[in-house]
């Protein structure tokens, strides 16, 4: 620990008190995705400065850490993006001992996330949801009906989006879940990491392209609590954000989240900590505060995003533990998938089939 410094400077008994370093901590995770009373409880509790910034894709976030010096200390990418970065030697093992709080881990968490992070050596889960619809009922089902379903119809079906593009269709800026959602609905496995499947799955968003609003991967949540948009391909806690945002406001917007009949990709957010990280220490602090059942119940009732901390479940909010939207019962987890890293010659097909559906050439 960094504490303040006494030296004895002279014979002449001079004492000074050396310059305070304060202790820090610079955390880098995704855009609304935490209560800010817990950020400022950190720094009560812990007299560990936190600096916050945010990033709302994986890809950024992976170019930021490969670069290298990102200046971070705790970073949250994806755990399929994180197994890649383990083996790019960008995190550093955690040092358990420093992470008392991890006996309140779920092992049903912990087992999915090891696929990604081996004995789960590097990460702890921080959030995980999965990759859905956000729909305002009203402008929907005034254009498609009220049975207006709960299929990917209502993105992938040329006839039903086409009807929906006056009102606005938002889809998240993120490739390596879009063209999935897209192959899976198409009938192909969504963990192919076959070329031509990817291509497939990039064609069927050609042919929707004309009636999307804005590929982006944050602003969808004040646009569908507005009522500025009607449709929009992403994540669960983040529509749920924007529900709660219309039902405060009182505004007449009323939004729902479905997980696709079909099926739907399931997701973890993982904290871990930068292999030139210069707040070691602090970060262990960091993300043992995070792991204290109150302080993660806390964040999930504030975001709606399930977490991977058993002991917390009780104090979750009954609207949040209860939503089979949010904390999905087995029969519904059994129609998620969860993908693999993608190796760099796949993530290139990836990338350039996106490059094509995004900007059309
Ligand atoms: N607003 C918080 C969004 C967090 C989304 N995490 C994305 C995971 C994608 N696999």
């Amino acid at each position: 620990m960094k504490k303040f410094a006494l030296v004895a400077l002279s014979a002449l008994a001079t004492v000074a008190v050396g310059t305070a370093q304060a202790q820090e901590v610079r955390v880098l995770n995704w855009s609304d995705y935490i209560d800010e009373d817990l950020l400022e409880k950190f720094t009560d509790e812990t007299g560990i400065k936190i600096t916050y910034d945010v990033f709302d894709s994986n890809e950024v976030l992976e170019a930021k850490l490969l670069a290298g010096n990102s200046g971070y200390d705790v970073v949250v990418p994806s755990a399929s993006f994180l197994a890649r970065q383990i083996q790019a030697g960008v995190f550093q093992q955690l040092d358990q001992s420093a992470l008392p709080n991890s006996v309140h881990l779920w092992d049903e968490i912990k087992a999915a996330t090891a696929s990604s992070d081996p004995g789960n050596a590097y990460s702890i889960n921080y959030m995980w949801g999965t990759t859905g619809i956000g729909v305002n009922v009203g402008m929907v089902a005034e254009r498609l009906g009220d049975d207006y379903g709960s299929s990917w119809d209502l993105i992938f079906d040329v006839d039903k989006i086409s009807k929906l593009s006056d009102c606005g269709v938002h889809i998240l800026d993120a490739p390596t879940e879009v063209i999935p959602a897209a192959m899976n609905y198409l009938g192909l496995d969504p963990t192919s990491q076959d070329p031509a499947d990817i291509e497939k799955g990039g064609e069927l968003l050609e042919s929707i392209r004309p009636y999307v609003t804005k590929f982006h991967s944050s602003e969808y949540i004040d646009a569908l609590a507005n009522g500025e948009i009607c449709l929009a391909l992403g994540w669960s806690g983040d529509v749920f954000i924007a529900l709660y945002e219309a039902d405060d406001a009182d505004n007449g917007v009323t939004i729902e989240y479905i997980v696709p009949d079909e099926g739907a990709l399931m997701w973890f957010d993982q904290m871990a900590i930068p292999t030139d990280a210069g707040n070691v220490e602090e970060a262990h602090v960091f993300l043992n505060f995070i792991m204290d059942p109150e302080n993660i119940a806390a964040a999930t009732n504030y975001v709606y995003y399930a977490n991977g901390n058993v002991t917390s479940q009780p104090l979750l909010d009954s609207e949040v533990i209860d939503d089979p939207a949010i904390y999905p019962p087995a029969e519904t987890q059994e129609s998620l998938y969860v993908l693999q890293p993608y190796p760099p010659r796949v993530q290139r097909v990836v990338t350039r089939t996106w490059t094509r559906v995004v900007t059309g050439s």
